[in-house]
């Protein structure tokens, strides 16, 4: 793929985090109650607001997108963003038995404040949590300098917190309290 390509489809994987996580109504559209949109109405919403796409570039985008951040549904008539959303949707993701340890990276600054108050999902529906330290290194890392913390998911559990794992595999969460974290141990250098 070249690079005016792979810029192009990075461009159209944004715009669809945008409509099908944050704002569905920037071109029009309405989410079902499960965050899907079928695709024919998604692209000629899209068209008539003036950011055509193309279904193949589409299709390129779902198939290729590094975190599978978009899941079409078993006809391949309907899609949804797997995570992530602010607007308010149903994943009706079944509740699922977590690893003994999930991982929340996030920026240095914030750390304080979240030993504190323990894990808010802020402006989403739910705490994004990962499998293993290095996916939320990266995580963290789009806030700033990275840290990573370890979610003990038997005290979470205990606690009443009920975890979800969405379509493309990242653990979602209801907010986590502080009791449950820890800073995970330092990558070995
Ligand atoms: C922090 C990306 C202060 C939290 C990623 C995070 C993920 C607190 C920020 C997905 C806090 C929210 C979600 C507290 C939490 N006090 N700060 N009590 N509790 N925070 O972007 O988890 O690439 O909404 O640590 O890979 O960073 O878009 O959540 O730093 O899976 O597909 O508040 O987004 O996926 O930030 O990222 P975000 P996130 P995509």
């Amino acid at each position: 793929m070249n690079d005016r390509l792979a810029e192009h489809l990075a461009r159209l994987s944004k715009f669809l985090s945008l409509v099908l996580r944050h704002d569905p109504a920037a071109i029009g559209l309405e989410l079902d109650a499960n965050g899907w949109t079928d695709i024919a109405t998604l692209l000629s919403k899209a068209a008539a607001a003036g950011r055509p796409m193309e279904r193949a570039d589409l299709d390129t985008v779902i198939a290729l997108n590094d975190k599978r951040r978009f899941s079409l549904s078993d006809d391949g008539l309907r899609l949804r963003a797997a995570q992530g959303h602010s607007v308010a949707v149903d994943l009706a993701v079944a509740e699922a038995t977590p690893p003994a340890l999930l991982y929340h990276g996030t920026a240095r600054r914030f750390l304080d404040a979240i030993l504190q108050q323990g894990l808010k999902p802020q402006s989403r529906n739910h705490v994004h949590l990962s499998a293993d330290t290095a996916t939320a290194t990266e995580v963290g890392r789009r806030h700033g300098r990275p840290v990573v913390l370890r979610v003990d998911t038997a005290a979470a559990l205990t606690a009443g917190v009920r975890f979800y794992c969405a379509d493309n595999g990242v653990w979602l969460a209801g907010p986590v309290p502080a009791g449950c974290l820890a800073l995970a141990d330092p990558p070995a250098a």
